[in-house]
Parts: structure tokens; C-alpha cells; sequence
């Protein structure tokens, strides 16, 4: 559903752009001597510029403190889980202890423990990917790039228990979309 409204928005869009540059070929007045139009137009991208920066400033400090970052600094993680990600699908864990035993999980499944901090270390097989990890409210949780030849490590400790759905966040072909896994927390 969510695809077939992006193709309308862009079709609309298309269309949009079409008529707007018909109207400017067939509609637009007479040249002027640029001075004549240039002065108020500067003017206004003046003021413009100035609105923006402060829009800009505001939005960045009321959005600053709800990074993650800073709280993934002091994490120590408890949990390893590899993950790999390739054209189409997510290789996640085994779930390993700190000194790198595996976990009990079963094969298939990708279990974490609830309240306990958990490192990713997420790279890719062929090209880049977008590791995202969003909650049962469809909100993106925690995220990091996946790259050919790059660990990233990516530090969370889950809250909340219940089923997590992993989705690419960087296209990387036709079938991107399909790229879904689910982790469950318990
Ligand atoms: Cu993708």
C-alpha cells in the first residue's frame, strides 16, 4: 500500500513539474533588464536565509539530545551477535557471550535477552546495506550502516520485550523490500 502511494505521489509530481514547465515556456513575460527583478528577488532570499538558519538552529537543538549515540559510549556489551547482510537477506547471530561461546538459541531463530546490552557487529557480503531495527510500533529503534568489508558495531540494550522486525534501510536492488528478519527480545 505504502508503494502504491509513493508512485502516485511521484506521478502527481511528475505531472506537476510537466505543466509547471509548459506554463513557464508558454506563459513567462517579456525578458527585463535583470536589475529590475534581481534587487527585491535578493531581498527576499535574504530574509529567507536568515528564517531558515534560525528554523534549522531551533529544530537541531530541540532534536540533539534524543540521538542514541551518547548512550551507546559507556555501554559495555555483554552479547555479541554477528550479522551479515546480502543481497536479499539478513544472516543475524549466533548470540555469543563476551568471551565469544555460543548461546543455546536455535538455528533460525534470533533470541535476546531483555535488559542486557547487546553489540551487533554488522557487515555486509556485497554491497552496502542498512541494518535498521524497528519495534512492534513500527519505530526505528537503533540502525547502522552495512558494509563489504567494514564491521560496524552497533551497541543497544533492548527494554522492551516482544518481536522486532530488522529492514534494509539502503536500497541495494529489486528485491530490497524483501530484506526482513525478525529478532525477538525476551
Ligand atoms: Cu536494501
Amino acid at each position: 500500500m505504502t508503494v502504491w502511494y509513493a508512485g502516485l505521489i511521484t506521478l502527481v509530481g511528475a505531472i506537476a513539474i510537466f505543466l509547471i514547465t509548459i506554463w513557464l515556456l508558454y506563459g513567462a513575460t517579456p525578458a527585463q533588464p535583470a536589475e529590475s527583478v534581481t534587487g527585491r528577488l535578493y531581498k527576499v532570499r535574504g530574509r529567507y536565509f536568515v528564517v531558515l538558519m534560525a528554523v534549522l538552529v531551533i529544530v537541531l537543538l530541540l532534536t540533539l539530545r534524543h540521538l542514541p549515540y551518547r548512550s551507546m559510549v559507556s555501554a559495555e556489551p555483554e552479547y555479541i551477535v554477528p550479522v551479515s547482510g546480502m543481497i536479499w537477506s539478513w544472516q543475524i547471530g549466533p548470540l555469543e557471550d563476551r568471551d565469544g561461546n555460543p548461546s543455546s538459541n536455535v538455528a533460525g531463530t534470533v533470541v535476546l535477552p531483555l535488559g542486557k546490552t547487546v553489540e551487533f557487529q554488522v557487515t555486509a557480503k556485497d554491497v552496502n546495506h542498512g541494518f535498521g531495527i524497528y519495534n512492534e510500533q513500527g519505530q526505528l529503534v537503533a540502525q547502522t550502516q552495512a558494509m563489504p568489508g567494514y564491521v560496524n558495531k552497533l551497541v543497544h540494550t533492548f527494554t522492551v520485550p516482544g518481536k522486532y522486525e530488522v529492514l534494509c534501510m539502503e536500497y541495494c536492488g529489486l528485491a530490497h523490500h524483501t530484506m526482513i528478519s525478525t529478532i525477538t527480545v525476551e
